[in-house]
């Protein structure tokens, strides 16, 4: 028999759901060596028994501490807004649990510091939920730069755009508090394709950026109050990485038309390649030496065997979808405890992102070019 993993899932909201979703599928489609039992969800508000059971947990709490003191549980899931990430995670580092954390990893650079250094200090695994990463066509894009088949890297364009905040009319959420979200759009949606870009190109050196909130107040649905809206909706940014490489990014959840339309573009001495979230089962690439009667950006359907994940789903051309990125992140998160090895991405990469997201904060408000603060000191 394999040994058990138990988990404790701490938010029981979309993204509750979302990992839920991925420990009910994992060991349907792969074998991460151990047999994972889902222990505790914890939630406040609404109906957490019900959904602990609909999303078949065995058991369900109110309280986070009650997780992180349970002997049974082997590892933790924070899928809480921003403001609760650092607690949760430093405790259950510190009671010797294994820990994956929603991104963005924290609300400041210095609370994600915290974060990696509990998890490294207490040797257990760690992973922010970058789960863009574990998209086939993402993990396609990334292998074909390491096997050099774009040359230099020189330019990165990304965008991330949706529209669920576009009406005055959609009530004040926690998602529109700074004190509890960190900061808007360019944290929720910016640190997904800022880690992209750490991933394809590589670190980031400085940042000149500006950001906006377009609806200044929203309605609260608690008290009818109305309140101001503290976190960007729109937010842009030019960057240099270390390698030379420029990168211009954009995010906006005011984006008219747009529901979740990530999009980004790598540009090497050798070609390119496209990725668009809203077509996740497909990769544009572009190779310069191609006979140029036959150049051109194609596409490439990113559902073959021999593609990153997809020989344990479904034949060639029998798409997949958003939610299988997560079953990818537990698989690697569950092996890694398994087999003791590294996961990825882990906290330091959530800590680097923190870094870039803080220096944007910086330029924004100095009006200016500003270095992304040096971490590794
Ligand atoms: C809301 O903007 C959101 O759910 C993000 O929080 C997620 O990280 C993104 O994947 C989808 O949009």
């Amino acid at each position: 028999m394999k040994p058990r993993l138990s988990i404790g899932l701490i938010g029981h909201g979309f993204m509750g759901r979302a990992h839920s979703h991925a420990l009910h599928d994992l060991e349907f489609f792969f074998d991460p060596g151990v047999a994972v039992v889902r222990k505790t969800l914890c939630g406040i508000g609404d109906d957490v028994a019900g959904t602990a059971a609909r999303y078949g947990w065995q058991g369900w709490t109110n309280s986070w501490e009650e997780v992180i003191a349970d002997p049974e549980i082997d590892a933790v899931s924070i899928c809480t807004p921003g403001d609760a990430h650092r607690e949760i995670a430093v405790a259950a580092a510190q009671a010797g649990k294994h820990v994956l954390c929603e991104k963005p990893l924290a609300n400041s650079l210095a609370e994600a510091l915290d974060m990696y250094e509990a998890a490294r200090s207490a040797a257990v695994k760690h992973v922010v939920n970058f789960n863009y990463r574990k998209l086939p066509a993402v993990a396609l894009a990334r292998r074909f730069l390491q096997q050099g088949r774009l040359g230099e890297v020189r330019f990165f364009r990304a965008t991330y755009f949706q529209d669920w905040a576009l009406s005055p009319d959609v009530p004040f959420l926690w998602r529109f508090d700074k004190a509890k979200a960190g900061a808007g759009s360019m944290a929720d949606n910016g640190s997904h394709i800022i880690d992209l870009a750490r991933w394809l190109v590589g670190e980031f050196a400085e940042v000149a950026g500006t950001a906006e909130i377009t609806v200044k107040e929203r309605r609260s649905v608690e008290d009818g109050a109305i309140r101001p809206v503290t976190t960007d909706d729109t937010a842009a940014f030019l960057a240099r990485f270390e390698n030379g490489a420029i990168g211009l990014f954009a995010t906006n959840r005011t984006s008219a038309g747009h529901k979740n339309a990530l999009v980004f573009e790598v540009t090497g001495a050798r070609g390119a390649l496209v990725f668009d979230l809203e077509r996740l089962n497909e990769l544009q690439v572009y190779f310069y030496d191609e006979a140029p009667e036959r150049q051109g950006f194609r596409t490439i359907m990113v559902t073959d065997p021999s593609h990153p994940y997809i020989s344990r789903w479904w034949p060639p051309g029998h798409v997949i979808g958003w939610e299988h990125g997560f079953v990818h992140q537990y698989y690697e998160f569950v092996k890694a405890i398994a087999e003791d090895a590294t996961p990825s991405p882990t906290f330091y990469d959530g800590m680097k992102a923190q870094a870039v997201l803080e220096a944007i904060e910086t330029a924004w408000r100095g009006k200016r070019w500003a270095p992304v603060p040096d971490t590794e000191a």
